[in-house]
């Protein structure tokens, strides 16, 4: 009772952030007394929500705390199926586990997984994510694509521009792209995403779609080894940033941009990725796992692969890490 009291206040105060709500409203809505509303304002202040109130008018939320969980999530979101299954837990080994195993379990498209803190967060090629408690995004998104396997590739792309222009319309910040899955401010690495498959023969059941987003890091949160190379949000724009707003904006366009997808194939993705990217055009070398190739990175074909234009001709890259040479 007591917390649907709570989420129905909450959803009260987001629908209309600017507004006041009159005491009396909220009584009328909540079905209770001045007295009532009084004590659970105090509990929502306790719960780090700062609400302004001013006589005659009511309240106002002026901020709310920096957590996630999923009412956080689903109050203020505008989509209609991406993430609104939330699967939230304060603590995971990895978000992509839970992820497979929801995929095993029939989870609908859309589902999202997310958590606070997590102990082995996985990069790419076994590598870790550091994944520390309160700080960041760590996420897994399970999209059902009716796409073939060799287009799947291209959710990655999808996936940096979403989380580019996301973080680039709540803080005025312009990410770039670095091919295939960074995304740095300043230089620095500030998201990654691991994207992995389900498929059956040529077709695609299930794409795990998992950013990791520093946020709220500050410099001393980085381990030593990541010092020079990461950064966060945070420590670009100088504030804090509301980690569930920022998953609320991922979502929203990510819904939009999977559609224009979906419906028009890759072409108006490829020109929203080219224009974040900074491989494009630069020297650089790509360390596959068969091998190092050295280059111009010429573009992106429609399947989302790499054209590395080398002493031996174009060489087609389809997974690296990626050094700029110039840098
Ligand atoms: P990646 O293999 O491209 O990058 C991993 C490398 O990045 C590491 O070897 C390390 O050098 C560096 N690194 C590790 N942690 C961080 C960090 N927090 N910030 C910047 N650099 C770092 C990139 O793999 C894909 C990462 C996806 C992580 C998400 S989190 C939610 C989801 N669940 C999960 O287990 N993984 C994904």
């Amino acid at each position: 009772m007591r917390s649907m009291i709570r989420k129905r206040l909450i959803e009260l105060f987001t629908s209309a952030p600017q507004d006041f709500v009159s005491s009396q409203q909220i009584c009328d809505e909540l079905g209770c007394s001045r007295t009532a509303v009084w004590k659970h304002i105090e509990d929502l202040r306790k719960e780090g929500y700062e609400l302004e109130a001013v006589r005659r008018k009511g309240y106002r939320l002026l901020r709310k705390p920096d957590k996630i969980s999923e009412d956080e999530i689903l109050f203020g979101l505008e989509t209609e199926t991406f993430g609104r299954h939330i699967y939230f837990q304060e603590e995971v080994t990895s978000t992509q586990l839970i992820a497979h195993d929801l995929v095993n379990e029939g989870a609908p498209h859309g589902t999202l997984v997310v958590s606070d803190h997590q102990t082995k967060g996985k990069g790419r090629l076994q590598r870790n994510w550091h994944s520390p408690n309160g700080t960041g995004i760590w996420m897994s998104l399970i999209v059902r694509p009716d796409i073939p396997l060799h287009r799947a590739p291209q959710m990655t792309l999808l996936a940096s521009v979403v989380i580019t222009e996301a973080i680039e319309e709540l803080t005025g910040l312009t990410p770039s792209i670095k091919w295939p899955n960074d995304i740095l401010l300043n230089g620095k690495k500030v998201a990654g995403i691991l994207t992995e498959l389900r498929a059956e023969a040529d077709q695609v059941h299930a794409v795990i779609i998992g950013p990791g987003i520093n946020v709220n890091q500050t410099a001393s949160d980085f381990p030593e080894e990541l010092k020079h190379a990461a950064t966060s949000v945070r420590m670009e724009l100088g504030e804090k940033v509301d980690r569930a707003a920022l998953i609320q904006k991922i979502m929203y366009i990510f819904e939009k941009r999977y559609d224009d997808y979906m419906t028009h194939g890759f072409a108006p993705i490829k020109h929203l990725w080219e224009a974040y990217t900074i491989t494009l055009g630069e020297r650089i070398i790509a360390r596959t796992v068969n091998g190092q190739y050295t280059g111009k990175a010429l573009g992106i074909n429609d399947e989302g692969v790499l054209l590395l234009e080398t002493a031996e001709g174009i060489q087609k890259i389809y997974s690296a890490d990626i050094e700029l040479k110039s840098t």
